[in-house]
């Protein structure tokens, strides 16, 4: 593993990004949303990962490049009550992340599993569609906790 190990945590606005730290660092469900502004940067695991916090809502994602900058890791949040969105998205992010930090280890956040309903057939293609991607995908909720260590699991994994 890289000294200083940056996992960029990248994905639209609302997706669950600040969430699922505050779920790793306390333990904890905010309902709240208050959007990032810019970015906020979390030491988390012992300092072995720092976290960069990006801002999803266009508005505030202003210096998003810069941000992204020498990342040896990105998470793509996708959440599952904005799947549309989110998929055409997350064409965008792997060409930003490609552009600045080339080939480095890209994981795919299907946040927000409590809503996944198997029965539902959007539900159930774009989970197949994220698949094709070809990158790991975890299947997390911060709400339920449900895969969230899973993720940090995962993001070690590809270090
Ligand atoms: N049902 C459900 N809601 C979630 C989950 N994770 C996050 N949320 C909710 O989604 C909303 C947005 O969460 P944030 O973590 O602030 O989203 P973000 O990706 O940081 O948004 P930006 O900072 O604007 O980029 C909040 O109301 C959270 O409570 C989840 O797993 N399930
Ligand atoms: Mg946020």
């Amino acid at each position: 593993m890289p000294q200083e190990t940056k996992v960029l945590f990248t994905g639209l606005g609302g997706s669950g990004k600040s969430t699922c730290i505050k779920r790793v660092t306390q333990n904890y469900f905010d309902k709240r949303y208050i959007a990032t502004l810019g970015v906020e940067v979390h030491p988390i695991f012992r300092n072995r990962l720092t976290i960069w916090d990006t801002a999803g809502q266009e508005k505030f994602a202003g210096l998003k490049d810069g941000y992204t900058i020498q990342s040896n890791v990105a998470v793509i949040f996708v959440d599952v009550g904005n799947i549309q969105a989110g998929l055409r998205n997350l064409q965008v992010e792997v060409s930003n992340i490609r552009r600045i930090c080339g080939e480095i280890p890209i994981i795919i956040a299907f946040n927000k599993w409590d809503l996944y309903k198997p029965d539902n057939p959007t539900h159930a293609q774009f989970l197949q569609i994220l698949k094709q991607t070809g990158f790991p995908v975890v299947k997390l909720s911060c709400k339920t906790g449900e895969n969230v260590d899973f993720l940090i699991q995962t993001i070690l994994y590809h270090l």
